[in-house]
């Protein structure tokens, strides 16, 4: 539960440096990987990534950000752009439209009664849900995928220790 604004940015600014990291990761050939047929593309994870930031309008902040259905951008760099901007006009949005008060309220969204600290830790769960999926798919594209929460297999083999995952 966050009980200060201050705790959530705190937190969502590491979150979101990991999941920016993954995004300038990727290459434009990568956009196009995915694990079957009929699943969703690394590059459409990435953009869903950007889009679901606007979930946060819905608990009543005022930022500009871009819809679910909105057009991706043709390469990574555009994705991960638009992502590091829209996460800025978040942030602040966060710091100037709430007081540690609102971390308190609720807020109803599609029938639901969300507590707003409640859908804040949703909120940083759920981009960390994506960025597990992408890291398996940027390996499957031949990409390294950075360090998230410790040493990725190549971290190991270059410290030439022997890799554990
Ligand atoms: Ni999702």
């Amino acid at each position: 539960m966050f009980t200060t604004i201050t705790n959530f940015a705190t937190e969502w600014e590491k979150e979101a440096e990991l999941t920016a990291q993954v995004l300038s990761g990727l290459t434009d050939e990568s956009l196009q990987r995915r694990i079957d047929a009929d699943r969703r593309t690394l590059g459409a994870l990435a953009w869903h990534l950007v889009t679901s930031i606007d979930f946060m309008t819905s608990l009543g902040l005022d930022f500009k950000g871009v819809s679910e259905g909105a057009k991706a951008p043709e390469s990574a760099e555009g994705i991960a752009e638009e992502y590091r901007r829209i996460n800025q006009a978040l942030l602040e949005a966060v710091t100037t439209q709430w007081t540690d008060d609102t971390l308190r309220e609720s807020r109803t969204i599609g029938g639901g009664k969300w507590p707003i600290s409640a859908a804040l830790r949703y909120f940083l769960m759920h981009q960390a849900h994506h960025r597990g999926q992408m890291t398996v798919l940027m390996r499957q594209a031949g990409l390294r995928p950075p360090e998230i929460y410790g040493p990725t297999y190549d971290t190991w083999v270059d410290k030439g220790k022997a890799p554990l995952d």
